[in-house]
């Protein structure tokens, strides 16, 4: 077989966007062959084509803190979403996914898009192409659409950020097929908005690292404004992801109870604010709950904690009770922090809100998080480890977002060798992910293997399980990649 100058090109190309030695990069090749294969037999020879791909990812710490404001830490992974594109000569946009289960979607680039069904891929790819065109982007009356062939590695629902790979992927076929570019930061930021129109209030993690990430390092994430520092990962030990195999669906009651804890943190924030408004004696304007810095109010962050113990009570509260404590009318409460972007209002729990809980998950997650940075930049990763582990205590006992078959898994993980284990992404179900010694890691996954997946999930067959075909698709160690971009 002749071996063109292009082709030695794609695939050093290859090399650098998976930072992977010149012997792992067959696989890889093999992929985009298939996908470009596909390409031609599904639309014919349309002259040169575009590639993009966009990471999906692992966050090694800070969960539910972006959309409050603070910082968060993760990684990409070298699984992702690819995209073979070339433009049409209108204003249609026609997908077809390799995975015959996802099928084909077809729609236009114009006026406000509606949805597909809840729940269907299509909907993240609507999501950016409304996304740029509402924001002025790509001008609406002279969008051009494209023709592409979508192939993702991600597993799904799992908490390794598939939708927003797919959403950024989409997003770039766009802005290829318009001739146009924003610049990564801009596109973030844009596209995190754009996401809600899937009816999750998440916040930015998903689309910055997957756009800004860099091979071989972490981010740390800092929003409003979003800004980012790499962090070198260390070389003795591996980020190990395990799926528990529960699947936490976006599209039913993982987005409730996501969206809940959103609205929990806004009613956090409003009544905490009231009470040191009243306190001070000047009004105190907070959205967020990282937009109350201990410095800028005078006051320790211990003051703080005790203001927001008092503000928030243990207890958990009655919307009756936060109305009364904010002095506000109570449809005006429902509207301005019960009430989606799509218009729909986040219900009250039977047990109450449970403000103080989420407050204290928030708050001590995101100083975790600048410690994480700090220690993972010296490379004490013992004290990395350690903070993973009260990482994943918040997010089971204050948070609430873990469920019987993580906590399994991490008890699992921990007995045979990770030194760090917890629950990452939004939680519910998904991943785990664990850092493990290098020297350690062939044991760990063959115990893990032996007492989650062969044991385990065969004695709780009365839990929904994911089906897997291979262990590799379910249990893998994480190689951070180049962010997303035109291949
Ligand atoms: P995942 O796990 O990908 O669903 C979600 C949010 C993040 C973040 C985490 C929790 C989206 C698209 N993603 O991630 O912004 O809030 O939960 O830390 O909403």
């Amino acid at each position: 077989m002749l071996i063109s100058n292009a082709d030695v090109h794609f695939s050093e190309r290859l090399q650098t966007v998976y930072h992977c030695p010149a012997d792992e990069l067959p696989p890889h090749l093999i992929r985009y062959t298939r996908l470009l294969d596909t390409f031609h037999t599904r639309y014919g020879d349309l002259g040169s084509v575009t590639i993009v791909r966009a990471p999906g990812r692992v966050n090694l710490i800070g969960e539910h803190t972006d959309y409050n404001g603070y910082p968060v830490l993760p990684m990409t992974i070298d699984r992702d979403i690819v995209f073979i594109i070339a433009p049409s000569e209108d204003n249609t946009i026609n997908l077809m996914n390799e995975d015959s289960f996802f099928g084909e979607r077809s729609f236009v680039a114009f006026g406000a898009i509606t949805p597909f069904a809840q729940g269907d891929w299509g909907n993240y790819v609507k999501a950016a192409v409304q996304g740029l065109i509402r924001e002025g982007v790509v001008e609406e009356g002279k969008a051009k659409g494209f023709r592409a062939v979508v192939g993702g590695t991600i597993p799904g629902s799992a908490g390794l950020s598939s939708s927003s790979a797919l959403v950024v992927a989409s997003a770039l076929a766009f802005l290829a097929a318009n001739h146009t570019s924003v610049e990564p930061v801009m596109l973030a930021e844009l596209l995190a908005r754009a996401e809600q129109y899937v009816g999750m209030e998440g916040g930015g993690m998903d689309q910055a690292i997957s756009l800004l990430g860099d091979a071989g390092k972490a981010l740390k994430i800092n929003f409003f404004p979003l800004r980012q520092e790499s962090i070198q990962l260390p070389e003795n030990v591996a980020f190990v992801v395990c799926n528990s195999l529960v699947q936490a669906s976006k599209s039913s009651s993982t987005r409730d109870a996501y969206n809940r804890r959103v609205v929990e943190c806004r009613l956090a924030a409003a009544l905490l604010s009231s009470s040191l408004s009243e306190k001070l004696g000047r009004p105190v304007y907070a959205r967020l709950l990282a937009d109350f810095t201990p410095s800028l109010l005078h006051c320790t962050e211990k003051e703080l904690e005790q203001e927001a113990r008092l503000a928030l009570g243990h207890q958990p509260l009655r919307l009756s009770e936060i109305v009364l404590r904010l002095g506000e009318d109570e449809a005006e409460v429902r509207r301005r922090h019960c009430t989606l972007k799509d218009g729909s209002t986040v219900a009250e729990p039977p047990e109450g809100f449970k403000l103080w809980q989420r407050y204290r998950h928030v708050v001590s997650e995101a100083a975790r998080v600048e410690r994480a940075g700090a220690v993972l930049s010296s490379g004490d990763i013992d004290e990395f480890a350690a903070l993973m582990n009260e990482s994943h205590a918040g997010c089971r006992d204050d948070y609430e977002v873990s469920c019987d078959e993580l906590e399994a898994l991490v008890a699992i993980a921990r007995k045979h060798g990770a030194i760090g284990a917890r629950l990452t992404g939004a939680g519910f179900g998904g991943c785990t992910v664990n850092a493990v010694p290098l020297g350690d890691v062939d044991r760990f996954l063959k115990e893990v293997r032996r007492e989650y997946y062969e044991t385990y999930v065969k004695e709780h067959s009365e839990s929904e399980f994911v089906p897997f075909r291979f262990i590799d698709d379910v249990m893998f160690v994480c190689y951070a990649t180049k962010g997303a971009g035109i291949v």
